[in-house]
């Protein structure tokens, strides 16, 4: 007779695997694929969600949509899949996205082997058998000798600590877990905090809606116009001709993006010609305004000029002068912080039903039972929406608790910061991989081609320990050292580190350590350094 219990952990024996991917998202979805069609592991995908989609499963807010352009923005390790699926719009939509991402899981038959409803709670190596133990939420059990995290960089969402939430007798959402059903503005007094590329796309559209839209701005922000539009036939074609010249330009260039940077210098182009490059730029629309000048992003002097640009068009499109003043009031580089593309985001501002709130000068103090609440007013609300981002990058890894060698903890290794070797593995974690964690390029790269630069390196590195009878595969601590300061020093010839408050540098969660998180070196470089890595026998890595 067995014993019956309660504890399904102790009924259930743990699933034994080679590998665990956690995360069907982008990244999951397509490291499962690589591990099990392609090296013939058994592989398994925990995801949190009841669908893949990852991010795009869960940020489902009203204008959700990509900045990344659509012919950029899918997966290219199969010409056939890039010849199956047409885009409709520039710019993917949410549910677009999602579309696609089931037809790639159906279209390689990946759903089966992925367990949705499924949150990894802990993960603790076992040195003595080699193998990574994984409990979930519901208490079971996983065991696999290598464990992937594939867990994205926004997808903890930050709900800022404001005193006096739990009395809010309205409704509130976070954008980034967004009620599946939608939720339904007509005639509701709604108040938006947050102004990052979340509030900026989701603004109008709710403004579109609501009753009145009121928006709680800490820190202005740069925005250029999407140029959004419906893909004509003949670009549609035109994508699917050259697939493979758009895949080429997308792995050779800095961020991963299907446009180069261009080689003229602001501070070497005539004020007039200048400006109408930048007028070009912005009528073009989308990130590639960025890519207008080489020198953009490395010379303050240069980014001022395009700093000054869309402050004045932000002046010259917002029709009251005090609104116009708060929205081009912009303390920091342009695109130090991640900069938004919108849909007509300033014009919403001209809408009588629209108003904008200064809270930075006179912040949130807490939430009432009726609204937000200022140390000046109060502003009586029926919803409030949290546009107010992520616990960036470590907080999708740091929230599970990961144990390496010894039961040290992740939380404790990573206390003052992300320490990693090329973004991908972790001392004193051997066999734990992450995909496009921070110490690599991520949030800074189109996110599909930094993710199969990512599971293809990890397909590689398994196989190649698998040919070789290896085992382990561990980062070395000095590694780990010089990766970190290679980290800092890259980041430190950019102007990104200028803005103080990014969520690159964490400095959007209270009490999170201040280090800048992604590889600012480029794609290009990035992808270098790890094929020189791996051509001089897995360097800084002991194989065992
Ligand atoms: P972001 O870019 O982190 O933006 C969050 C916004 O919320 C930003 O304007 C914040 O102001 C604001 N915020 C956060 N906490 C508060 C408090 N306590 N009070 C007032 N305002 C606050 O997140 P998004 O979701 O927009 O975008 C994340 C990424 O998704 C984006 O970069 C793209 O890569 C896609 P702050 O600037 O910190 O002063």
């Amino acid at each position: 007779m067995t014993n019956v219990t309660t504890d399904p952990a102790k009924t259930t024996p743990a699933t034994t695997l080679d590998a665990l991917v956690i995360g069907a998202g982008f990244a999951g979805l397509y490291q499962l694929m690589c591990l099990r069609d392609r090296l013939g592991l058994s592989v398994k995908t925990l995801e949190a969600g009841a669908g893949v989609g990852g991010t795009w499963y869960w940020n489902r807010y009203p204008g959700a949509r990509c900045d990344s352009e659509s012919h950029a923005y899918w997966y290219t390790f199969s010409p056939e899949l890039m010849r199956e699926w047409t885009w409709s719009e520039r710019y993917p939509g949410q549910a677009e996205i999602m579309r696609y991402l089931n037809f790639v899981a159906d279209r390689f038959d990946l759903k089966r082997d992925i367990q949705f409803n499924t949150r990894v709670t802990s993960a603790h190596y076992d040195a003595a058998a080699n193998r990574w133990n994984v409990r979930t939420e519901t208490g079971e059990s996983f065991t696999a000798k290598y464990l992937i995290t594939a867990v994205g960089c926004l997808s903890t969402a930050n709900v800022p600590k404001f005193p006096g939430l739990e009395s809010f007798q309205g409704k509130w959402y976070h954008t980034g877990q967004w009620p599946h059903e939608g939720v339904d503005f007509t005639d509701k007094r709604v108040g938006m905090i947050g102004t990052g590329s979340t509030g900026i796309q989701a603004a109008p559209v709710i403004a579109a809606q609501a009753a009145h839209l009121t928006v709680f701005q800490r820190t202005a922000n740069y925005s250029v116009p999407a140029g959004n539009v419906p893909l004509a036939p003949d670009f549609q074609q035109y994508v699917r001709d050259h697939a493979a010249e758009i895949r080429a330009v997308t792995r050779d260039t800095l961020n991963g993006m299907a446009f180069r940077i261009e080689t003229r210098l602001a501070m070497e182009t005539p004020p007039e010609e200048r400006e109408k490059i930048y007028e070009a730029a912005w009528e073009r629309g989308g990130l590639q305004f960025r890519a207008s000048f080489q020198d953009m992003m490395a010379s303050k002097e240069a980014n001022d000029t395009a700093a000054d640009f869309i402050k004045r068009k932000i002046r010259s499109i917002v029709t009251d002068p005090k609104t116009a003043a708060l929205l081009s009031d912009i303390d920091h580089p342009y695109a130090a912080k991640r900069p938004p593309i919108d849909t007509h985001y300033f014009e919403t501002y001209n809408r009588p039903n629209v108003s904008l709130v200064d809270v930075k000068s006179v912040p949130i103090s807490h939430i009432s039972p009726n609204g937000v609440c200022t140390g000046e007013a109060e502003y009586p609300l029926d919803i409030i929406v949290f546009a107010t981002g992520f616990d960036a990058m470590t907080g999708p890894m740091l929230r599970m608790d990961i144990r390496g060698r010894d039961g040290v903890a992740l939380q404790d290794v990573w206390a003052g910061g992300p320490r990693n070797y090329l973004g991908l593995q972790i001392a004193g974690f051997p066999n734990l991989f992450t995909i496009t964690g921070p110490g690599s390029p991520s949030v800074l790269c189109n996110m599909p081609v930094a993710i199969e630069q990512h599971a293809d390196w990890i397909s590689d590195c398994i196989a190649h320990l698998r040919a070789k009878g290896l085992e382990r595969i561990e980062a070395k601590p000095e590694s780990v050292e010089k990766w970190v300061a290679e980290v800092n020093d890259v980041a430190s010839k950019t102007l990104l580190p200028l803005a103080k408050h990014s969520w690159y540098l964490g400095a959007n969660i209270p009490g999170k350590p201040r280090v800048f998180m992604p590889y600012a070196g480029g794609m290009v470089r990035y992808r270098e350094i790890c094929d020189e890595v791996v051509a001089h026998g897995y360097e800084g890595f002991i194989l065992a």
